[in-house]
């Protein structure tokens, strides 16, 4: 059976595409999750996608993903600066783990450049738009040795 990778959307992440293009381009997030459905088949990887916009549903489904994903991709959103739950949860499943974000979060407001999140991550990639998540799925097939 094919392994799985959990792809972790937060808050809001829902609207894209449809309201400020300027900051998250025109991709929606069925377009992000066609890109890392496609990369991760690419390396006979099969991905698992939530959104959602309450933390406590993304804790549940990072949990889950213990015994059933062999990585995660999350965009934790603005549950990135304020979730030390979220930081707890993926340490406590023992996944790799990288972090993306489609905006240089470093290139914007102050509060946006700590993360709760990166000292629980592999690898953090930002500013990248939606592509960061294929990098994201590449580089945790590397660290799968795939
Ligand atoms: O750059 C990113 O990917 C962020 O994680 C996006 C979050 C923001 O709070 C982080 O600081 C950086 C916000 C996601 C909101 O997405 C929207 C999409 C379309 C319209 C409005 C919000």
């Amino acid at each position: 059976m094919a392994e799985r990778l959990l792809i972790v959307h937060g808050p809001n992440l829902n609207l894209l595409g449809t309201r400020e293009p300027e900051i998250y381009g025109s991709a929606t997030l069925e377009d992000i999750n066609e890109l890392c459905r496609r990369t991760a088949a690419s390396y006979g990887l099969e991905a698992d996608f939530v959104q959602s916009n309450h933390e406590g549903e993304l804790i549940d489904a990072i949990q889950a993903a213990a015994g059933t994903a062999a990585g995660i991709v999350i965009n934790p959103a603005a549950y990135t600066h304020t979730s030390a739950a979220i930081h707890d949860a993926l340490k406590a499943v023992g996944l790799p783990v990288v972090e993306v974000h489609l905006s240089n979060v470093h290139a914007r407001e102050p509060f946006r450049r700590h993360s709760y999140v990166s000292p629980a991550a592999n690898a953090v990639i930002a500013g990248a738009g939606p592509a960061g998540y294929q990098y994201a799925v590449d580089h945790l097939a590397a660290l799968l040795s795939l």
